[in-house]
């Protein structure tokens, strides 16, 4: 029986991807870090079901700064794959804490990597590098061949460990693989990503909880795939016979501005642009009643919440608010996962549309659920 350990595996990608391996009939390892409030709430489902855990799914407390704590685990859970996903993952908090990202996110990948020959355990490790390493990209689309520039704190500490991994590949014959990932997104996406800011925002403005949406870069360009289809990738990457480096990606891509108007849309509220850079606005051209109405299952509403009857034509429901623009921006990122397919067999079902819908729906659901 195969045995993984997990590192994030209380974040988006973590949760998926132990679903996946659960399935698949692996135990699985996962690493916590100690929270002052619960941090599980993406894998309660399975935490709290007694016939998993203790039984198929082991959580062990640590970090990805402590080495002592990493060694102990490896040689007590024996994983025969690593995943890498934990890092401080928000493009935009490394421009404040950028020494504790170069901590976590480079620095604690080659802490592992150094556990693994340390131990001299017998594993394949799997690290969670991005898009971001392309960064100011030098060529359209990105490949595995593309030169990377990254552009913020996080993209150079993840270049570390991308290039830590290669290197310990080749010093040490570690099975080591880097999947460089396209933006992935999913209704249990963190809130303070641009996706899910905008889909539960225009969920709460619907639902007269909150007034509009402040956001950043409205012209920023993003591959946005969808996270379970990308967490099954990572899986096939280990399951090679040589490890090698593999880019995930949709091949398409989308402005912010893009993924709003859509989100709108699926509510049956079109919108127009007005203005430019920070005085642009989002504003009410039409609102379809019927298709709204049709959209929302009042039977989830426990907190007897009603529709917003400020909103009409002519409501400014989305706002620029400068705060939110980074010292420098990743302006457009499109991937070409050409190599994945060929050698993984991987491809992308779920394309742009199907995603901003099945994210909305989520959230509108969650909010009339939870009043909140
Ligand atoms: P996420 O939701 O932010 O999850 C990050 C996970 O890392 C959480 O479980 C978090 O724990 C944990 N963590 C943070 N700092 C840690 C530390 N010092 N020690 C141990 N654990 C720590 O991220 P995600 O979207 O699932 O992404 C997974 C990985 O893929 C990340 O490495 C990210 O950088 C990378 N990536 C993501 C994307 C994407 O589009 N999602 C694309 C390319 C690459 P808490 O729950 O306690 O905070
Ligand atoms: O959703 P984002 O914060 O994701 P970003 O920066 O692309 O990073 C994500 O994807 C990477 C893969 O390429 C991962 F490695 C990384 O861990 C993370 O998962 O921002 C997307 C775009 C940016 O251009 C940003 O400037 O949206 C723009 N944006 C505009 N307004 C905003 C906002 N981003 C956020 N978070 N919040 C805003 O209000």
């Amino acid at each position: 029986m195969k045995t993984a350990l997990i590192t994030g595996i209380t974040g988006q990608d973590g949760s998926y991807l132990t679903e996946i391996l659960l399935n698949k009939g692996y135990t699985v390892h996962g690493l916590i870090r100690r929270s002052s409030s619960f941090n599980t709430g993406r894998i309660d489902h399975l935490y709290n079901n007694p016939e998993i855990l203790n039984k198929k799914l082991f959580l062990h407390y640590g970090d990805l700064t402590d080495t002592s704590n990493l060694n102990r685990l490896l040689e007590k859970t024996h994983p025969s794959e690593i995943y890498n996903l934990a890092a401080q993952s928000h493009v935009k908090v490394s421009f404040e804490i950028p020494e504790y990202t170069a901590e976590v996110d480079g620095v604690g990948t080659l802490r592992f990597l150094d556990a693994i020959r340390e131990t001299e355990i017998k594993t394949k490790f799997y690290q969670a590098s991005t898009s971001e390493l392309y960064g100011k990209v030098q060529q359209i689309p990105q490949d595995e061949k593309t030169p990377f520039y990254p552009r913020s704190p996080y993209g150079v500490a993840k270049i570390y460990g991308y290039w830590i991994v290669v290197n310990y590949r080749e010093a040490y014959n570690l099975f080591a693989c880097n999947g460089i990932l396209f933006n992935h997104e999913s209704p249990r996406r963190g809130e303070t990503f641009v996706t899910r800011k905008i889909t539960r925002a225009a969920a709460r403005i619907l639902l007269g909880l909150q007034n509009n949406l402040s956001l950043g870069n409205l012209n920023a360009k993003r591959d946005w795939g969808y996270a379970p289809e990308y967490c099954e990738g990572m899986w096939r990457i280990l399951q090679q016979d040589e490890p090698e480096d593999f880019v995930l990606a949709t091949g398409e891509t989308h402005t912010v501005r893009e993924f709003v108007k859509e989100t709108f849309s699926w509510l049956g509220i079109e919108l127009e642009w007005d203005g430019k850079g920070k005085d642009e606005k989002g504003i009410v051209e039409k609102i379809d009643r019927e298709l709204l109405e049709k959209r929302i299952d009042w039977s989830e509403n426990i907190f007897n919440l009603k529709l917003n009857g400020k909103i009409k034509k002519g409501t400014t429901v989305v706002e620029v608010a400068p705060h939110y623009y980074r010292p420098t921006e990743v302006d457009l990122l499109i991937g070409n996962p050409k190599k994945a397919k060929d050698e993984l067999g991987w491809e992308p079902k779920v394309r742009f549309k199907e995603l901003v819908d099945l994210m909305i729906e989520a959230d509108f659901k969650k909010v009339l659920q939870r009043g909140y």
